[in-house]
């Protein structure tokens, strides 16, 4: 695990990640993206081994990408838009659901992509939330209205196992590093539209390829 991976989780961090993302032609940055990511990462990591398989695939698909952003096709990796027709127009996409391309840089983001409207569901919940609130069952709502149905069962399950381990609200809070919890719930305040933002343009180019389906 890399030592980045290891420190304190901190809001705030990821908040500025998803905001450098964004470029003026609302193009979005790969590498912001992940680093946005890695700051998630952090999270998960703070939350126990039960979320250890969760944390796992975050950072196995976030590794995927920096290794193409590293790699000889690099610039055509800067952002999300960039990749998508590099990968399209180079054929490098399981458009036919062949399974050919069991990486691609298109397939990899898709994941963590649901994923964000995961977090996103979530985290609005919980800026919502009332004292006596559970942190488990917001998670689980906002997991089974979205990345679930892409998940077979066993995954459903120790993610359901996982969720019962998260720990309670003003604790939870407390995880996020950025203060009190009306400072928690203010820089949610911001954090939020931004994720929804990031997720909707990305929606929409996949939709517009029509790479919903990628296997
Ligand atoms: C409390 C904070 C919540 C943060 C949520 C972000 C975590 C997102 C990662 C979910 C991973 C669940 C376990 C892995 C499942 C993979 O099989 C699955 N990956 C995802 C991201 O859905 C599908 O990837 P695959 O198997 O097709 O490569």
């Amino acid at each position: 695990m890399a030592d980045s991976e290891n420190q304190k989780f901190c809001l705030q961090e990821v908040l500025e990640s998803f905001k450098s993302c964004l470029s003026p032609e609302k193009e979005i940055y790969i590498e912001h993206y992940v680093s946005g990511w890695r700051g998630l990462v952090k999270l998960l990591n703070s939350l126990g081994s039960l979320f250890g398989f969760i944390s796992k695939d975050a950072v196995s698909k976030t590794q995927i990408l920096m290794n193409f952003l590293k790699s000889e096709n690099g610039p055509h990796y800067a952002t999300v838009q960039s990749m998508v027709k590099f990968e399209l127009d180079n054929e490098l996409v399981d458009v036919d659901k062949k399974g050919i391309y069991p990486e691609s840089g298109c397939r990899t983001l898709l994941r963590l992509h649901r994923a964000l409207r995961w977090l996103q569901l979530f985290l609005e919940r919980l800026r919502t939330s009332k004292e006596d609130d559970k942190t488990s069952v917001m998670c689980r709502d906002a997991y089974n209205e979205s990345l679930a149905q892409h998940h077979p069962w066993l995954i459903r399950k120790s993610a359901g196992v996982a969720f019962y381990s998260l720990p309670v609200r003003l604790a939870f809070f407390e995880v996020m590093n950025v203060g009190t919890p009306e400072q928690v719930v203010d820089v949610l305040g911001k954090a939020v539209p931004l994720l929804c933002e990031v997720y909707q343009i990305t929606e929409e180019l996949y939709q517009k390829h029509n790479l919903h389906d990628l296997p």
